[in-house]
């Protein structure tokens, strides 16, 4: 297991390399190039730049995520072998500088979302939060606005501005789809770009659709241990796998994490690892990373991952805002580095206890 953060360079993070270096067992990070428009290639040159200063922090940039999969791919139209084949090379030129894995997402129009991005929790923390009664209230074609403007000025990962203007029209146009259209869309895609993971060793690790249920009529697939099934008989490669993220899954209640984690494990080459708090089976708020702070039971799930023997990257995913952090909605230091702590301390207990019966 190597443990990593999510980090954003070139100044759009309040969090630096240092911090990330100076938390306990955290080894590199998980990045991305934010400038770059979807479906373009993302350049050799700037890639290795980048790795470049992450090694220099002393840190790995192993993991890449999310390059984003341009909207005419997932919807099957003429137009996606323009933007497959530059996925193609864009996975190329992930290969020259190192990378190892590869996340990204197959939702229509929206990414992931929340009514909330600054919830106020009891103990006077912030929280991101869902709602599911509120968000059917907003205009889809107005979420990004009430998306971004509580993003503190930050970008919103899987929220950039150039995808927001034809969001209408794209909701419109996937009313009439059926999910067996969407399933072949996606394999297209995976039969198209898995040959290069395989050529050079980088782990594809779709996430899950955040929410895992339907809004607004989209096609929503990534959400449960059946279509999780579905997803990777498309394209068997164990290159072909998915980002097990514990919070996305988590959401829908009738989830079994850690009976996902020890089904799919072989096909696991990262994991988010978060806690979420349920108020209604569709209502909640991210937790902290703590079991008694949440629903999931952290110890089961990091032991699921343990006996699997998972050699994979993880990292703890969004936390809340504490001790007054000023940073991006998810991605402050503090509750972050709590969680790889704790999540750190679970590995270490079990491993102990594994070695000490044996
Ligand atoms: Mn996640």
């Amino acid at each position: 297991m190597k443990m990593i953060l999510r980090w954003f360079p070139y100044g759009d993070d309040s969090v630096t390399l240092q911090q990330i270096r100076q938390t306990p067992g955290v080894t590199g990070v998980a990045t991305m190039i934010p400038q770059i428009p979807v479906g373009e290639v993302w350049p050799a040159e700037q890639l290795i730049a980048l790795r470049d200063e992450v090694n220099a922090a002393g840190l790995e940039m192993e993991v890449i995520e999310s390059v984003n999969i341009h909207e005419d791919i997932k919807k099957g139209l003429p137009t996606r072998d323009r933007y497959i084949e530059n996925y193609i090379k864009t996975m190329e030129n992930l290969a020259k500088a190192g990378v190892k894995c590869l996340c990204y997402n197959f939702m229509p129009v929206l990414d992931w979302a929340r009514n909330e991005l600054d919830h106020p929790l009891p103990d006077g923390s912030t929280a991101l939060s869902y709602r599911h009664e509120e968000v059917l209230k907003l205009d889809p074609s107005h979420f990004a606005d009430a998306m971004l403007g509580g993003s503190r000025g930050y970008s919103l990962p899987g929220w950039e501005p150039e995808r927001m203007g034809a969001m209408a029209a794209d909701i419109e146009f996937y009313q009439s789809f059926t999910t067996e259209q969407y399933w072949a869309n996606m394999k297209y895609f995976l039969d198209a770009v898995i040959p290069t993971a395989e050529k050079y060793d980088i782990h594809m690790g779709i996430h899950p659709d955040d929410p895992p249920w339907p809004l607004y009529g989209l096609p929503k697939v990534i959400t449960c241990a059946e279509n999780i099934r579905t997803f990777l008989s498309l394209n068997t490669s164990p290159y072909n796998g998915i980002t097990l993220c514990t919070g996305s899954l988590g959401s829908n209640i009738h989830n079994d994490i850690p009976a996902i984690v020890r089904e799919f494990a072989d096909r696991i080459p990262f994991a988010h690892i978060r806690n979420i708090k349920h108020h209604s089976p569709q209502d909640f708020d991210e937790a902290a990373h703590l079991s008694s702070c949440g629903d999931l039971d952290m110890f089961e799930i990091v032991r699921a991952f343990y006996e699997s023997g998972f050699d994979g990257y993880i990292r703890p995913d969004h936390g809340r805002m504490i001790w007054g952090e000023q940073a991006r909605p998810g991605y402050g230091l503090y509750d972050r580095a709590l969680g790889a702590t704790y999540l750190e301390g679970l590995w270490e207990a079990i491993d102990k206890m594994e070695k000490r019966g044996k």
